[in-house]
């Protein structure tokens, strides 16, 4: 016990003097940026296929030039706002259910968590977390 008091005492010092003598950021992975731009491109992709942002960070979907019939789906757990609705290939209503090209749109995740999606046209729930199909992951750190 008092062993155990001595060892987290210490690792408190050797904290504070490294926060004491830091005079800057040393840190070689600095925080994600709290604004990122997914590309949705004209060959049926995320890009990147996994981003990431802090908690309260907005992720902007913005569809390339070309771009036809996407949709951007939650697989849930943690889940995010939809753009458009789950529909199989060939079915669905454009601008409701899917989208062309101009086409954005922005979530702002206000938890951290990593939330997986695909585009029911081009991919599927797994595609999320596989690289087959149209898919991706937004990482949100706290
Ligand atoms: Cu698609």
């Amino acid at each position: 016990m008092i062993l155990s008091v001595r060892g987290a005492m210490a690792l408190v010092a050797t904290v504070g003097t490294g926060l004491a003598c830091g005079g800057g950021s040393t840190d070689s992975n600095p925080p994600p940026p709290l604004q990122s731009t997914i590309i949705v491109n004209a060959s049926n992709q995320f890009l990147p296929r996994t981003d990431s942002v802090r908690v309260g960070g907005t992720i902007t979907w913005t569809w390339a030039a070309n771009s036809l019939g996407h949709n951007i789906i939650s697989t849930g757990a943690p889940s995010f706002t939809n753009k458009g609705t789950a529909v199989t290939p060939g079915n669905g209503t454009e601008g409701v259910d899917f989208f062309d090209t101009p086409e954005s749109y922005q979530f702002t995740f206000a938890s951290a968590g990593t939330y997986g999606y695909y585009c029911s046209t081009h991919g599927t729930p797994a595609s999320a977390t596989s690289n087959v199909g149209m898919g991706g992951q937004v990482v949100v750190l706290p």
